[in-house]
């Protein structure tokens, strides 16, 4: 069995050529503009409009710090509903804005917040749900946008994993009040730290640009407490040129997905996440799967302990639940009868190597290893 001579990780970052980002450095240099939105901000920011097919998108410093800047531009207070199996930005942005999470339980097949659990955990305290679309597949946002209209809560999509996907040939930041991207190295499309909102109004963005930057409204007026939320200028041109080897980049995940899919099918115990037919265009993130506890000949900690050994480092995310953390363990929405499948499946989740560098021959091999664990 063949065993790698490095570490193969979950993800390698994108990396454009020196050249082209020193031609942009130079134009940096040249315009002595630095950061607060200058030139390279303002290209970037236009092409991720016109390519995420949203009305309104601004750019941020990271993720997490975007989201909190959506929760202030939305108002939102009180009790906030949304999913346990996720990255811990998205309950901890709850929590800095003062907003109790409430964790409701996730579907089972999407492994996204389920409609049924948020119409479930609805009181008078509840004023907006934080879902996410986990691994790139979408949430039941038809569903979930007609709890929220009949119950008059606000909407915000963590879209960290949704770079690029689309629905129904909808930019999937079209869905909800304001919809999060993280531009994060491990992310397809990254800016190294980076993120953005979309939303659907000019003044909606207006705010949200303001929030980001101190709520500064003109020199003499600051109209709130507002956040340094920007990117600056040498990592939106970092930005810029990842976007010109990107396509090849999800041409590579679509290929290395299919080699797994392909030699992974028919393994007992070993199920993929299958997008909604009504996915147009895919966001290629993560390449996750569930590894069955009680069916599959090992459970999932024990392959990704036997995968370490031949030096893939999948990751098992997420694992453990953010119910489980010490900060959020004591909530009453954390207790296990509340969220049985997402406990189900933070324990039998794992996402495999994923990354366009990642060979056809890598992709076999890692294929044939687990191959090797699940049947012998
Ligand atoms: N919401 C959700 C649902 C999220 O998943 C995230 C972030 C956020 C919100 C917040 O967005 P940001 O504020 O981050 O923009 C990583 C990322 O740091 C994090 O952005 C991401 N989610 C999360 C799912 O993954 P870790 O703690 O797993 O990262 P780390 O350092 O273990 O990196 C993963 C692997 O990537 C490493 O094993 C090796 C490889 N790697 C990583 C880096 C940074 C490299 O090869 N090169 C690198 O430069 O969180």
């Amino acid at each position: 069995m063949y065993r790698f001579e490095k570490p193969i990780y979950v993800t390698s970052p994108l990396l454009p050529s020196l050249e082209n980002v020193e031609k942009r450095l130079r134009d940096i240099w040249s315009a002595h503009w630095l950061t607060n939105m200058g030139a390279q901000h303002k290209e970037l920011e236009n092409m991720l409009r016109v390519l995420l097919k949203v009305n309104q998108l601004s750019l941020f410093c990271n993720g997490t710090i975007a989201l909190l800047a959506a929760g202030k531009a939305l108002a939102l207070s009180g009790e906030v509903l949304t999913t346990p199996f996720t990255f811990a930005a998205t309950p901890h942005s709850l929590s800095w804005m003062g907003v109790t999470p409430v964790f409701c339980d996730i579907d089972p097949t999407t492994l996204n917040i389920s409609p049924e659990s948020i119409e479930r955990a609805i009181t008078p305290r509840t004023k907006g749900i934080l879902a996410v679309h986990v691994f790139g597949t979408p949430c039941d946002v038809y569903s979930i946008e007609e709890i929220a209209k009949r119950h008059n809560l606000k909407v915000i999509y963590d879209g960290a994993h949704a770079f690029g996907l689309e629905v129904d040939g909808r930019g999937i930041g079209t869905f909800g009040d304001i919809t999060m991207y993280s531009f994060h190295a491990t992310k397809l499309f990254h800016t190294v730290e980076g993120g953005a909102l979309a939303c659907a109004n000019p003044a909606l963005k207006q705010l949200i640009d303001q929030l980001k930057n101190f709520a500064i409204k003109n020199e003499e007026e600051v109209f709130g407490v507002g956040i340094n939320g920007k990117l600056n200028e040498v990592q939106a041109a970092i930005g810029l040129a990842v976007l010109d080897v990107m396509e090849y980049e999800r041409k590579r995940r679509e290929r290395i997905s299919k080699i797994y899919r392909e030699a992974l099918s028919n393994i007992e115990g070993l199920d993929f996440i299958n997008l909604p037919d009504n996915v147009t265009r895919k966001s290629l993130q993560y390449f996750p799967v569930l590894i069955r506890k009680g069916i599959a000949r090992l459970d999932r900690n024990e392959l990704h302990l036997a995968l370490k050994d031949y030096n893939i480092a999948a990751r098992k995310y997420f694992y453990p639940l953010c119910t489980a953390y010490d900060c959020y363990k004591q909530l009453p929405s954390a207790i296990p009868e509340n969220i049985p499948n997402a406990l189900k499946v933070s324990e039998e989740s794992m996402t495999l190597p994923l990354y366009g560098t990642l060979t056809d021959d890598e992709a076999y091999n890692i294929a044939d290893v687990i191959k090797y664990f699940l049947t012998k």
